[in-house]
C-alpha cells in the first residue's frame, strides 16, 4: 500500500508540470482527492492491512493528502500572478503619447451681437422678454394693425401651420403679449429666430434672427425714440457715429421712420460697404399706432410709446464684414474658428 500511494504521489506531481490552466488544476484536483478519487481509492484497502500498520499508512495518506493541496493552492497563485502580469503588460499606458486634441467651440457671431445688444439695452433699464416661435396668427398680425390683405399674410411669406398659427414672422408678438400682460411703465426688449418664406440667397435666410424694443409710459415722445436709438447706435457702433431719421410707413407705429448710421468703415465718406452713399440701413422705428395700444388693453389716451426692430442677421455681416447671410447658418467650422473673441 505504501508503493501505491508513493506511485500517486510521483504521478500526481508528474501531472501537476504539466497543468496549463486553473481548469485543468480543478480536474487534477477531482482525479486524486475527490471523492472517488486515487487516494480514496487506495485508503479502501485499509482494511487489508494490520491492524498496528494502520496509523501509520493513515498518516502517510494524510501527509500526501496536505502536500498534493499545498502544492495545487501554490500553482494556482502562480496563475493569478501570470494572469495579473499579463493584464498589467497589456494595458500599460504609455505617458509619453501625445494627447488627444480637444476642439473648443466658439461663440457664435450673433450670439456675440445678441449679448452685446442685450448688454447696451439692459443698461438703459430695459427688460428681456421672451415668446414662443410658433404663434397665433392674432398676435403675429391682427394685433399689430396689419391689414387683412397686406401680402405679409399671404401663404406665399409666411409659414402657416393652419389658419390660427404661423412661424412668427418677427417678434413684435412678444410686444403684444408683454402688453396685455403688464400695464405701463413698460421698457422691454425681445430677441429670437423669426420665419418668412423667402428664396435663399447672399441676403436672404428663411430663417433669421430679430431684436425689437418697445417703451411705454405717460409723456413718452419721438425725441425719446431718437434720444434712445442715438445713445444705442453710438454704444454699439462708437461714439463718432451719427444716425439719420428717414420717414417710412409700418401698420404697428404712426408715425414712422428707418434709422441709417454713417458708415462703419468710411465714416461717411462713401465706399463700398455703403454703395457711395455714407450711410447704412440698420432698424426700423416708430411711435406706437394708438389702436396697438388699445387692442392691448392700453389706455392711448393716456399712455403713448416708441417701438423699433432690426435684424441681427445684418448687423453681424456688418461689424464682421461677412458677405454672405448662409455662412451665418452653415456650421462650417472653419467659418467659426475666425471669430476667436
Ligand atoms: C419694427 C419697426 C417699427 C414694432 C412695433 C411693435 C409693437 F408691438 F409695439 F407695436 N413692436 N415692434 C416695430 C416698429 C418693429 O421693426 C422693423
Amino acid at each position: 500500500m505504501k508503493e501505491k500511494l508513493l506511485e500517486m504521489r510521483k504521478a500526481f506531481y508528474k501531472a501537476l508540470e504539466e497543468v496549463l490552466t486553473p481548469a485543468e488544476l480543478d480536474e487534477l484536483r477531482i482525479y486524486y482527492l475527490g471523492k472517488s478519487g486515487a487516494l480514496k481509492e487506495i485508503l479502501k484497502q485499509m482494511g487489508g492491512l494490520r491492524k498496528e500498520d494502520r496509523p501509520v499508512m493513515g498518516e502517510l495518506a494524510n501527509e500526501l493528502r496536505d502536500s498534493m493541496g499545498e502544492a495545487m493552492a501554490s500553482k494556482l497563485k502562480e496563475f493569478e500572478r501570470m494572469l495579473l502580469e499579463k493584464k498589467i503588460e497589456e494595458e500599460k499606458i504609455d505617458i509619453t503619447l501625445p494627447g488627444e486634441k480637444i476642439s473648443m467651440g466658439r461663440v457664435h457671431p450673433t450670439t456675440k451681437t445678441i449679448r452685446e445688444l442685450i448688454d447696451v439695452f439692459v443698461r438703459m433699464g430695459f427688460s428681456l422678454e421672451d415668446g414662443p416661435e410658433v404663434e397665433s396668427v392674432y398676435n403675429n398680425f391682427d394685433a399689430l394693425n396689419s391689414p387683412k390683405d397686406h401680402p405679409s399674410r399671404g401663404l406665399s411669406d409666411t409659414f402657416y401651420f393652419d389658419a390660427s398659427r404661423v412661424l412668427r414672422t418677427h417678434t413684435s408678438p412678444v410686444q403684444i403679449r408683454t402688453m396685455k400682460k403688464m400695464q405701463p411703465p413698460i421698457r422691454m426688449i425681445s430677441v429670437g429666430r423669426c420665419f418668412r418664406n423667402d428664396e435663399i440667397d447672399a441676403t436672404h435666410s428663411p430663417m433669421f434672427y430679430q431684436m425689437e424694443g418697445l417703451v411705454v409710459d405717460e409723456g413718452i415722445s419721438m425725441a425719446d425714440l431718437k434720444g434712445t436709438l442715438e445713445e444705442f447706435v453710438r454704444q454699439l457702433f462708437g461714439e463718432e457715429t451719427r444716425s439719420l431719421f428717414r420717414p417710412h410707413n409700418f401698420p404697428f407705429t404712426e408715425p414712422s421712420a428707418e434709422v441709417d448710421i454713417t458708415c462703419f468703415k468710411c465714416h461717411g465718406e462713401g465706399c463700398r460697404f455703403c454703395s457711395g452713399t455714407g450711410y447704412i440701413e440698420i432698424l426700423g422705428c416708430g411711435m406706437v399706432h394708438p389702436s396697438v395700444l388699445e387692442e392691448c388693453g392700453i389706455d392711448s389716451e393716456k399712455y403713448t410709446g416708441f417701438a423699433f426692430g432690426m435684424g441681427l442677421d445684418r448687423i453681424t455681416m456688418m461689424r464682421y464684414e461677412i458677405d454672405d447671410i448662409r455662412y451665418l447658418y452653415e456650421n462650417d467650422k472653419r467659418f467659426l474658428d475666425q471669430f476667436r473673441r
